[in-house]
């Protein structure tokens, strides 16, 4: 029974286990993100389109890989996501069903334009991500596992957009890596585009800001991480690499373990 378990268990980890976000919910309205599922041509150029275009639920594998700030072809939202600083945004993801490994969600300023916003040299910074809540490495609570439901139902990730945040275009990048793969990390991004508003007037100090690629990297213990090893598995640390999380500046040095974070 147990073998059973373990092999189904490895079919769906290296199988059919891959996914993203398609939706995303804002005050309880329904944006519809890219669907690899639904044909191009139903969602190409549609007004109605917020996410930046990505074409498989399969993984990026390379952390230097120049596809891995938007997924693959990356191409621009022709539409975006109003949200006032301060409210919360849900991203939908169907069928995930990985449970070790980070999860971090990111943005970046789009100054003129999300459009021509050049993904590859902008500045990355972190507004939420959640790693090994308790437990040890190998099987222990990850907030990935949490996140994840294994009955088929949607699974919601829901983070709140920094309140003082100045106003403007922003890209939103949901980014889940997952581990279970020993030494063979998988990357799992994918963007939005939003305007933000409200009355706010901070922007992160350059030690949050972050290249992608460049923040993840294979000489990363925490990246290039076999978890089944005897001097990993039982661990009950993992710390997310990268800058830190920017929660606006009126909550700079909140402290990310009292905030609900395991892990230094
Ligand atoms: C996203 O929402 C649209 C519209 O409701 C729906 O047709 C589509 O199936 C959803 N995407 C996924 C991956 O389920
Ligand atoms: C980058 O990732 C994309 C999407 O997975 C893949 O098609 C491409 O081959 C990768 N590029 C490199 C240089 O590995
Ligand atoms: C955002 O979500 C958090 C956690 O679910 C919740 O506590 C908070 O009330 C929400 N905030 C808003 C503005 O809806
Ligand atoms: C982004 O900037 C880099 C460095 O200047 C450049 O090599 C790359 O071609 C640019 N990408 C796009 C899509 O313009
Ligand atoms: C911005 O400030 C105005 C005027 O004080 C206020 O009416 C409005 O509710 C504020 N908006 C937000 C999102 O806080
Ligand atoms: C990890 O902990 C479990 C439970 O305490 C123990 O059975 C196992 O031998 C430990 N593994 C290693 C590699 O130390
Ligand atoms: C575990 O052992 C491997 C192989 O010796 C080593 O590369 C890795 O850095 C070790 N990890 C930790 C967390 O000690
Ligand atoms: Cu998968």
């Amino acid at each position: 029974m147990i073998q059973v378990f373990v092999f189904v268990a490895i079919l769906l980890g290296l199988v059919s286990a891959h996914g993203g976000t398609s939706n995303y919910t804002v005050d309880c309205i329904w944006y519809r993100g890219y669907s690899p599922d639904t044909p191009a041509a139903n969602q190409d150029g549609q007004p109605w389109l917020v996410g930046r275009k990505w074409i498989t639920i399969d993984p990026i594998f390379q952390p230097d890989n120049m596809s891995l700030p938007c997924n693959y072809p990356g191409d621009p939202a022709p539409s975006s996501i109003p949200i006032t600083a301060g409210d919360n945004i849900t991203a939908v993801y169907y069928y995930w069903l990985h449970t070790v490994g980070p999860m971090v969600l990111w943005m970046t300023d789009c100054g003129d334009s999300c459009s021509t916003l050049n993904l590859t040299t902008a500045n990355w910074f972190k507004i939420a991500e959640r790693g090994l809540i308790s437990g040890t490495i190998q099987t222990g609570m990850w907030g990935q596992r949490e996140f994840q439901n294994w009955d088929g139902t949607p699974n919601l990730w829901t983070e709140t957009i920094p309140q003082d945040l100045k106003p403007g275009e922003y890209i939103i990048r949901h980014e889940i890596i997952a581990l279970h793969i020993a030494n063979r990390p998988q990357f799992y991004p994918e963007c939005a585009h939003l305007v933000v508003t409200g009355n706010g007037t901070a922007l992160p100090e350059k030690e949050y800001y972050a290249k992608i690629p460049g923040v993840w990297s294979m000489d990363q213990p925490e990246i290039n991480i076999d978890v089944y090893a005897a001097n990993v598995s039982n661990l009950t640390t993992y710390t997310i690499p990268g800058p830190p999380v920017w929660l606006g500046a009126k909550r700079s040095g909140v402290d990310r373990v009292l905030d609900g974070f395991k892990g230094p």
